[in-house]
């Protein structure tokens, strides 16, 4: 713009400033030859990190190394943003308080296709890219599959070239670390900021968000009755953003995470009172907002501080969507045109009234074209079936922390009511079961209820879940607008879960087959017209084996624990809850035991049963069944007469990195969730892709994995939802089935006798006896139908070429869980965006 002073020069316009920023970026430009990547890793390891290259430990390096691809990719993100604006086009806004991304760096060299640049680049310099990445502390920002799946949403979103912003939180301290000691699991602090986090870039301007205070009416200058919100308190929040790219692609989305901060953070008063505390507790408290993530993922703590987190972040994002839309130029009006915001669960779902408080009482729009704009702005995805995890907060505790809030969601739920009052006349109950606000007890905001009235749509994550949401859960609702609900099964990036987690098979299927998999998973298919061919099986079967020999390595290195590649490995990875039934797997797993001891068991095949996952800390029977896990594991490895057959370990601290080690280890993927519990599971998809066959119940995306698989490969047992229902209804009694089966009182009784726990009858007394008196999740009722599948998956094993085949047609029929299909039909049935051309044919063929 300097132009337009001097005489002669080019008339200014939006194309020729564009251009001139073209140049200057290309100019700057940062090379992908090894040779340029080595040379910038040298120049980021002094003028980055501190430390030159010689004389650096491996973490420094690791900095160093993160500065060259962050150089690198902020070239792609510019332009991406450049792009959008351009093209002016609708922009998906995904609202998530959880995002478990896993480690950046190979999988950000992997989307940029700098992975052999590097390699080379380190090898000139006579260093492996290994031990360097694997210094990078997991950003670990979420609990378990919420956020997981949002972290497979972005790299699918990127990959597709779908404009999005990802929102979220970034906390300070992220899931705790996981150690188990005696049996029993210690949480230890997640510092991941500690030496700072070179993927993020600070953005300048906050935005600010109130909490408390009281509400006020006041006449406008045109006369009318206007609302307005005097906040008690205030906070700021600061965005940082965490550039996200595509596959094989020039796109880079952001993934923006807010981070709360005291308005004014020194008071200089107190001070100079000498009050030298009071001075900075301010700051203390508002960054309280955003220092820890809640570790619970299926169980709500109704916590004051939780709210503020919900509200802070989303406040945050819709101030910043607006801010990005009015310097558009964009009326408001045309909100919902611009913006497409997904609610990941109801944790943001506060966000509908916000975007209404925002609209009116600062935008000074009328109520109906404000609920119009939200109505069409947001969409609501259910992750959960459990009544313990569907959010709802005392009236009290809102009303006082949000007061604007409370009465927008009153008027909300008062026009909502009225227009049901119509539709459903003399039908009283049924208003009482679908107002926002629950009155059984306690009053209550219920959010769920919240998200469904002020979405577009609403959706569950696998077939059978969002047929229970529909027909139960969300029932009334359904009834009342069936055209809002839709099905869209979850899936997980092939990216990450396979080419990063196992180069070795990933090699095999692109010489086999090319590599078009990489985007459009249903191209694995081609490997189905190997399933005959015993060469190609056997190499298919060489590569599980040295992935298993991998991963007994790291278990070597690790826990100093040898495990024996040859047996067959069966892994259970995936948060610990009673509905998801380690506990289930630990019992069958003493019933071989026992039957060995005992010597009713001939022959049995040797097996390895590996287990890892959380408990939230507040959750005891979780932590019991870690505790039986180990139990368990104690008595039977320290077992010379079981040594060479039966070995179980609990790996701790399970992540991402971990999981992405133990997938393509995987032989046999344990499902085992009480039927109608799981609403979907992802880790199951991912043990799929790797040639691990499941043993599963009719449960969730099981249902789907079968279907894709075909029965035959897929080891079925237990009872299905409706007869869970059934058996629910009639009043069930675990004593039942432990009178009915000797199995099964074999197992419990040596659990009680001390048995199975050397000589311990107290430790698991609380967890067995809830078994054998409650069993809320109908552990004994499976027991003996899962005993049964485990004997016929234990001859199937040692039928090589049967297990080999299976095992390859699991991988080549898992095209439908790439969360690139499941991304393409949020794009083209709620958030009306166009995906990427090229790649446009990823569809079922
Ligand atoms: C989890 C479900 C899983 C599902 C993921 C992702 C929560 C609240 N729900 O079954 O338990 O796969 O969400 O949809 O974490």
């Amino acid at each position: 713009m300097a132009f337009q002073d001097q005489e002669n020069a080019p008339a200014y316009t939006l194309e020729s400033e564009q251009q001139q920023t073209e140049t200057i970026r290309n100019e700057n430009r940062a090379g992908t030859s090894a040779e340029e990547i080595a040379v910038s890793f040298k120049n980021h390891m002094v003028h980055t990190v501190g430390r030159p290259l010689e004389n650096s430990t491996e973490l420094e390096k690791y900095h160093g190394l993160s500065a060259v691809v962050r150089d690198r990719l902020m070239d792609q993100w510019l332009e991406t943003i450049d792009s959008y604006l351009k093209r002016d086009v609708r922009v998906v806004a995904y609202l998530s308080a959880e995002y478990l991304l896993g480690p950046h760096l190979e999988n950000d060299l992997l989307n940029l296709g700098l992975t052999a640049e590097t390699k080379e680049a380190l090898q000139k310099l006579e260093l492996d890219l290994t031990p360097i990445a694997d210094e990078e502390p997991e950003p670990g920002l979420g609990n378990g599959g919420l956020g997981r799946l949002a972290a497979c949403f972005m790299d699918s979103l990127s990959t597709l070239d779908v404009p999005v912003i990802g929102y979220g939180l970034r906390y300070e301290f992220g899931i705790f670390r996981q150690e188990i000691v005696n049996g029993w699991q210690i949480e230890k602090s997640d510092k991941w900021l500690q030496f700072g986090n070179p993927w993020e870039i600070p953005s300048m301007e906050p935005f600010e968000v109130g909490f408390f205070g009281h509400t006020e009416t006041y006449n406008d200058a045109q006369g009318l009755l206007r609302h307005r919100w005097v906040p008690g308190q205030k906070v700021k929040g600061i965005a940082y953003d965490t550039p996200i790219p595509g596959y094989q692609t020039d796109t880079v989305n952001r993934l923006r995470l807010w981070t709360s901060e005291a308005v004014d953070s020194f008071d200089f008063t107190a001070f100079n009172k000498g009050d030298y505390f009071g001075a900075v507790e301010a700051k203390v408290e508002s960054e309280t907002i955003s220092k820890v993530l809640y570790p619970s993922d299926e169980k709500i703590e109704g916590k004051r501080l939780r709210l503020m987190q919900q509200f802070f972040f989303t406040s945050c994002s819709l101030q910043d969507m607006i801010q990005i839309h009015l310097s558009l130029k964009k009326p408001l009006t045309e909100f919902s045109a611009k913006w497409s915001v997904q609610l990941n669960d109801t944790h943001p779902s506060i966000g509908i009234a916000e975007l209404m408080r925002l609209l009116m009482d600062d935008h000074a729009m009328g109520w109906d074209d404000a609920w119009r704009i939200t109505q069409a702005t947001f969409a609501y995805t259910n992750h959960t079936l459990l009544p313990e995890a569907l959010e709802r907060w005392p009236v009290d505790l809102f009303g006082n922390l949000l007061p604007r809030h409370l009465e927008i969601i009153y008027e909300i739920n008062q026009h909502f009511l009225d227009e049901m009052r119509k539709r459903f006349p003399n039908d009283d109950a049924r208003m009482r079961r679908m107002s926002i606000i629950g009155e059984d007890g306690e009053r209550t905001v219920q959010m769920a209820h919240l998200a469904v009235v002020g979405s577009k749509a609403v959706n569950g994550v696998a077939e059978l879940h969002t047929h229970l949401l529909e027909t139960v859960t969300l029932r009334d609702y359904y009834e009342a607008f069936p055209e809002r609900f839709s099905n869209k099964t979850n899936g997980v990036t092939p990216r990450r879960w396979i080419l990063l987690s196992d180069p070795e098979l990933s090699s095999l299927i692109n010489e086999t087959i090319g590599t078009s998999w990489h985007k459009d998973l249903f191209k694995l298919r081609a490997l189905e017209s190997h399933s005959d061919d015993a060469g190609f099986l056997h190499r298919w079967r060489a590569t599980q084996e040295n992935a298993k020999a991998r991963f007994a390595r790291f278990v070597q290195e690790t826990m100093d624990i040898t495990l024996d590649p040859r047996s067959m490995f069966d892994v259970q990875v995936k948060r610990i809850h009673e509905y998801k039934r380690q506990h289930l797997n630990v019992l069958h797993i003493l019933s071989v035991y026992a039957q060995i001891k005992d010597g009713t068991l001939k022959d049995p095949t040797p097996r390895t049963f590996l287990f890892g996952g959380k408990a939230a800390p507040s959750y005891t029977m979780a932590k019991l069944m870690i505790k039986l896990i180990c139990t368990a594991a104690d008595v039977i490895n320290s077992d010379p007469q079981v040594r060479d057959i039966l070995k179980v370990i609990f790996l701790p601290n399970y992540s991402v990195s971990l999981g992405q080690r133990i997938y393509p280890a995987a032989d046999l993927s344990e499902q085992i969730s009480t039927a109608g519990f799981e609403a979907s599971g992802t880790g199951c998809m991912k043990f799929m892709m790797n040639g691990a066959v499941t043993i599963g119940t009719l449960d969730g995306a099981n249902i789907e994995i079968r279907e894709e698989a075909g029965a035959e490969n897929f080891f079925l047992f237990g009872l299905t939802a409706p007869q869970i229902a059934d058996l629910k209804r009639d009043g069930y009694n675990p004593r039942i089935f432990y009178d009915r089966s000797p199995r099964l009182r074999e197992v419990m009784d040596g659990l009680r006798d001390g048995r199975f726990t050397k000589g311990d009858r107290d430790t698991l007394a609380p967890l067995v006896n809830n078994l054998l008196s409650v069993d809320p999740y109908f552990v004994l009722a499976d027991f003996d139908a899962y005993v049964a599948k485990q004997a016929e998956v234990g001859t199937a094993y040692l039928d090589v070429p049967r297990w080999s085949r299976m095992s390859l047609l699991n991988a080549a029929r898992s095209g439908k869980f790439s969360s690139d299909r499941t991304i393409r039909e949020y794009c083209a049935d709620i958030w009306k965006v166009p995906v990427a051309e090229q790649v446009a044919n990823g569809l079922r063929p």
